[in-house]
Formats: structure tokens, sequence, C-alpha cells
């Protein structure tokens, strides 16, 4: 599908839109702002920004505990989730989920999920669901590689093959889970392989290429919809910070990150030089868009700060257990 300057101009203002929020979450987490914690998306960006460009506002995500890159992906609006992560009764759980509970429904946002391959079971339901309602919505579930080797993958993928449900199972394969790196768990040479298993389609992506990953991921969707089944996808990017924010990062050598972060690999810099290059950007239109994703990101920290605390008397409301 043949995208138009201002769709192309958008897609660049989401990367850094991501880019950024995680950049301000990160700091108000060290100015002790905002409590629980927090996973940042950074160096992912152009996998969740690449495969939510060709979803339909009524299709489905399900998300992961790294999640606010999919949620604004998806078209999340950045104000009501700085507010959950500051705890704020404006939050879209009124301050009671935080980073890892953001979802909403309006825009096919199923959640985050602080339970690791948690989303699995919720976007295979999701896919069913649309298939007894006889539409033609599709769900994509995020999940990491670390995640692919949960149990509930076995169950879930085995009946989406079967009953060829709308879904594509994105696993980003960003190389570690928590403190490991995650190859060494596994005894497949490539992770696509797992689909195998399942008798889907499995497809490898450079998750750090947006149009890539746009064409792949369309690919998946065009055949989910039109009732042909899953696609298991691999996107092949990495997790350029800590785990958590305040991860010591001891178990990995500096230079490894610092490779992911130049401008040939870094998904957004790649982005911007492609725009230039192939699509007759100017410098001066991609530093305005930067700019103009960080007065989004600015415009929704004060939002947060302005905002109320939850009241006392509501602390047992939408509290489920
Ligand atoms: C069921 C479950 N087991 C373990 C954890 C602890 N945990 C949180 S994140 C994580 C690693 C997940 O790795 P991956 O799926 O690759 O996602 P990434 O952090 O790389 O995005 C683990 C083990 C958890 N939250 N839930
Ligand atoms: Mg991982």
């Amino acid at each position: 599908m043949e995208l138009s300057h201002q769709q192309l101009a958008d897609l660049y203002y989401r990367l850094w839109l991501i880019r950024l929020f995680d950049a301000a979450a990160r700091r108000l987490f060290m100015e002790n702002k905002l409590r629980g914690t927090t996973h940042t998306y950074t160096g992912q960006e152009a996998v969740a920004v690449g495969a939510c460009s060709v979803l339909r506002p009524d299709d489905y995500i399900t998300s992961t505990h790294r999640g606010h890159g999919h949620v604004l992906a998806k078209g999340g609006d950045p104000r009501r989730m700085m507010a959950e992560l500051l705890g704020k009764a404006t939050g879209y759980c009124k301050g009671k989920g935080g980073s890892m509970h953001i979802a909403d429904l309006d825009i096919g946002v199923l959640g985050a999920n602080g339970i690791v391959g948690g989303g699995i079971g919720i976007a295979t339901g999701a896919a069913y669901s649309a298939t007894v309602r006889g539409t033609d919505q599709v769900a994509i579930c995020f999940f990491g590689d670390g995640a692919s080797n949960q149990g509930i993958l076995m169950e879930a993928g085995n009946m989406a093959a079967l009953w060829r449900l709308p879904i594509i199972y994105l696993c980003e394969e960003n190389q570690y889970a928590e403190f490991s790196p995650s190859r060494p768990f596994m005894a497949v040479e490539k992770l696509e392989q797992k689909a195998a298993a399942f008798g889907m389609p499995g497809v490898t992506v450079d998750g750090n290429d947006l149009l890539a990953v746009r064409r792949v991921v369309g690919e998946a969707v065009a055949r989910a919809r039109a009732g042909d089944g899953p696609t298991f996808v691999v996107a092949q990017t990495y997790r350029v910070e800590g785990h958590t924010v305040g991860d010591p990062l001891t178990y990995r050598p500096p230079e490894e990150a610092e490779q992911w972060r130049s401008p040939e690999r870094d998904p957004i810099q790649r982005f911007g030089r492609k725009l230039v290059d192939d699509f007759g950007f100017t410098s001066a239109e991609l530093k305005g868009l930067h700019e103009q994703a960080q007065q989004t990101i600015d415009e929704a920290i004060r939002f947060a700060e302005e905002s109320p605390e939850p009241e006392p008397a509501d602390l047992w409301e939408d509290v489920l257990a």
C-alpha cells in the first residue's frame, strides 16, 4: 500500500513519540515521581509502529510489560498514559494500574500485561471472537523472545492454526529476557522454526526497518483478514536499555548496545534517512516532526503532573483480584 507524504510523516512522528515518552518515563522514575518500575521500548520502536500502521482502529492488539510503544503505535493518548504512570485519577486505569496495565478498549488495545506471555491467550481469544461474530477484525499479539518459551503459546498457537484464526503472533526478538541473553535458552536455530510446530507460516523480518515490518505484517494481516489463518512473525531487534529502568547492565558489554544505537542500526535514524533519500523529505521537516513529538510529551507530562490524585474513597473501586 502506497503511503502519502503525510502518512510517512506521521510514522516518523510516532517513532519519536515513543522514544521520547520512554525517555520521559525514565527521567520521572529517576526523580522518584513514577512509582513501581517501568520498562523502556527504546530501540524497538519500528516494530510497533510498522505493525500497527497496517491495522484498522477496530483491530486488536495485546501488549507486554514493555508496552508503552505498542499502545502509542495503536493510537493511545499520551496524556492519559503519562497520568497512569504517575498514579493520577485521569490515567487510563484511574491511576491504579501503572505502566504495565494500560488498556484502551476503544482503540482495540486489550492491555499491557505484567505476566510474561499473558497477552497470548487474550489475543487468541479476541481473534476467535472476531470469527464467531463474523467480523473481519484481526489481532496482533506482541510478545518477547523470552515469552516464546511459555507454555500458553503451544495451546493458543495450536488452536489458532487449527481454526484459522485471524491473528499475527509477533515475537520481538530483542535478544534478552530480563538479565539473560535469550538464545542460549532455545534449541531452535531460528525462532521462526517454532511456527512449524503449529502448522502456520513463520517469517523473520528486520525489526529495525519500519517499512520491512510494515510489508511483512501487512501480508500477514491481509491473509488473516481473508480467512487464511495466523502467521508467526519474528522481528529481530535489540533491547537498547536495561530490562527495567535502574538495571545496572552488568551482564553484557557496553559496546554491544552502542552498536545498536549507531545511526546505521537505530530504527528512527534509519527511517529518517530513508525519508530523505527516497521520499523527498528535508532534514528541517524531520526536525520539525521530532520537535512536535517533544511538545506532545511535554504537554502529557504537564497534564499528568497537574492532574489530581485518586480519592482515597475510591480505593476499592475497579480493583479485581
Ligand atoms: C509468567 C512470568 N514469569 C516471569 C516473569 C518475570 N519476568 C518479567 S519480564 C521477563 C523477561 C521477558 O522477556 P521477553 O519475553 O523476551 O520480553 P522483553 O523483556 O525482552 O521485552 C521475566 C522473566 C513474569 N513477569 N511473568
Ligand atoms: Mg526479549
